[in-house]
């Protein structure tokens, strides 16, 4: 036991749970927690300078880690400017603890300004939610929160602290950091019965969802789509490299459209996901995307997900690693010789489909590559060609992301992170937080140009804590995807060709000119050829580049 004051206290569990950095944004009431790391050199505070971007440069740092990401904002607007970002923290599944400085509990009954009750503000989106109200409590509250962030299935968790929690002394005893063990392994007795249905299926195909890229599980299902010869789809709403995208057994992206996934998987006699959402849908069809009567086997880390809208078959509850090692045991054990070479054979023709469909989108893409104003598939194929296979890819395209997935060489688990929950303005904070975590590897940020306005002031901390991130921004001055799904709906915006609140014109963002005011440098690209120099160039500097690529501002279907 040791005297203490409570700010003191708070920093000392942050680092027994081996935390080493701070994402904040500071105001009256974190003036106690800005007090003590005056006299802390072992944590590092990285300013942002809005919550949003706070948020998701956490968020990014501890998808990219897999470590507990903190998070310090101010009060009720503070917490309400990152609620976005949580929201996407939150279907991410990212370890984030959330705190806010909240005014001293003697003087909340008053309402003083900038007060709120915040753990019911947080609260629909963490996994645990509330206030200390007792310094004795606060390295309960901790080690429970970061306990809690960190335990499968992993998620942010919320804690306010009151002033004077932070500013009073008391003997206090610091407990020390519970964690729970993650690799569950599935039941034995479900693992038989998967087993029995992937044996006896003849078209099987496989939906790898993050939970295979944050379990590491790449070997386990490497190896199983190989013994099954059975293409693999990343989940629909696909955030991670959940298989190595140069397997010759990788499919690529399935569409989030009802019509386009139902007729995929009618091609298959069952389909097997590896913590895959089962469907995480853009828009209403009536077209149910699962076909009737097809058999699911589904292992998760997350019960809710388990048979959450079509029942499963087998469902298992575990981590995918150890229980996709279980199931590969138990298949060889009982794979008889016909069933083998049925899975070579189906394992030839899926690679040779898929190379050929991959030959097709590269022509494809490399037939525009000279093409101006820089179309998308042509600008994505560069890339994906310009980057090294250690790079890793924050990706925030919406409507350039086509072939992005099957042109970039993302084949380990920590070597791409895209956009979870679809709340945009994620991605350039997000490549921030990821290159911090992962200072040794290259990091590049690939991110529409209406996305990166709402967290524009990211570039700021870039450029404070010199974070050499390649920032590729996709301007096509306007929100394209929108317009291309006005577009679709052939109403009145269709037949008058007047898209409204979709163009960012009049003025055009001076990205260039926004990105230097912040301390980025920063270069204008309308070739592809240009792109890719300053591609090149920013992934050999040692300090942040924005590289603004004028893209074809076409989004009608040509
Ligand atoms: C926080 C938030 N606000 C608004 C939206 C709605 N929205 C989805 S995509 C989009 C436009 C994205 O524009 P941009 O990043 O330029 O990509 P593009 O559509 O041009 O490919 C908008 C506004 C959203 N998803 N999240
Ligand atoms: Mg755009």
């Amino acid at each position: 036991m040791a005297v203490m004051a409570g700010k003191r206290a708070f920093l000392e569990l942050l680092k027994q749970e081996g935390v080493d950095v701070i994402f904040g944004n500071p105001g009256t009431t974190e003036l106690p927690l800005m007090d003590a790391l005056a006299v802390e050199p072992k944590l590092r505070y990285v300013l942002a300078l809005q919550e949003a971007a706070v948020m998701a440069m956490a968020d990014g740092y501890a998808q990219a880690s897999g470590r507990l990401a903190v998070v310090n904002v101010h009060v009720t607007p503070g917490l309400g400017n990152a609620m976005g970002m949580l929201y996407d923290a939150q279907k991410a599944g990212s370890p984030i603890l959330v705190t806010a400085g909240q005014h001293d509990q003697s003087f909340t009954a008053t309402e003083p300004i900038l007060w709120g009750d915040l753990p019911p503000i947080a609260r629909p989106l963490v996994k645990w939610s509330s206030e200390v109200q007792r310094l004795v409590d606060l390295p309960r509250a901790i080690h429970r929160a970061a306990k809690t962030a960190l335990a499968p299935p992993t998620g942010p968790v919320f804690l306010s602290l009151p002033g004077d929690v932070l500013t009073s002394e008391a003997d206090i005893d610091l407990g020390k950091p519970t964690r729970v063990a993650p690799g569950m392994c599935g039941d034995a007795t479900a693992i038989e019965a998967a087993a029995a249905l992937l044996l006896k299926a003849e078209r099987p195909v496989i939906m790898a969802g993050d939970a295979v890229a944050q379990s590491r599980a790449h070997p386990e299902i490497v190896k199983l789509a190989e013994l099954l010869g059975a293409p693999v789809y990343p989940e629909g709403v696909a955030s991670t490299a959940s298989f190595p995208s140069s397997h010759p057994l990788f499919k690529g992206p399935v569409t989030r459209l009802a019509p386009t996934l139902r007729a995929m998987l009618e091609q298959h006699d069952l389909l097997f996901s590896v913590g895959g959402d089962l469907f995480t849908m853009s828009l209403p069809s009536d077209v149910d995307p699962m076909p009737p009567g097809l058999p699911i086997v589904h292992i998760d880390t997350d019960p809710w997900e388990l048979g959450k809208n079509y029942p499963a078959d087998v469902a298992i509850l575990g981590d995918p690693k150890p229980t996709l090692a279980e199931l590969l045991t138990a298949i060889e054990a009982s794979m008889t010789a016909a069933q083998r070479a049925a899975a070579r054979a189906r394992s030839e023709t899926t690679r040779a489909q898929i190379a050929a469909d991959l030959a097709k989108l590269r022509a494809r893409a490399k037939a525009e590559a000279e093409i101006t104003p820089i179309r998308p598939l042509a600008l994505m194929h560069a890339i994906g060609e310009t980057l090294p296979p250690e790079t890793i890819v924050i990706e925030e395209a919406l409507s350039s992301n086509p072939g992005l997935r099957q042109f970039l060489r993302s084949d380990d688990p920590q070597s791409f992170f895209g956009l979870r929950g679809g709340g945009i303005g994620w991605g350039l904070p997000a490549a921030i937080g990821a290159k911090l975590a992962m200072p040794d590897r290259p990091v590049v940020g690939i991110i529409g140009d209406g996305s990166s306005l709402y967290t524009i002031q990211a570039l700021w901390t870039a450029a404070h804590e010199d974070v050499a991130v390649v920032f590729v921004i996709l301007n096509n001055a306007s929100y394209r995807i929108l317009k291309q799904r006005a577009n679709n709906m052939r109403g009145h915006a269709a037949q008058t060709d007047l898209y409204v609140g979709m163009d960012l014109v009049n003025p055009r963002v001076d990205f260039v000119g926004l990105a230097r005011s912040l301390g980025v440098a920063a270069e204008r690209a309308t070739t592809i050829a240009e792109a890719m120099a300053l591609l090149r160039r920013g992934l050999a500097g040692k300090s942040p580049l924005l590289i603004d690529v004028q893209m074809d501002t076409a989004f009608k279907p040509a």
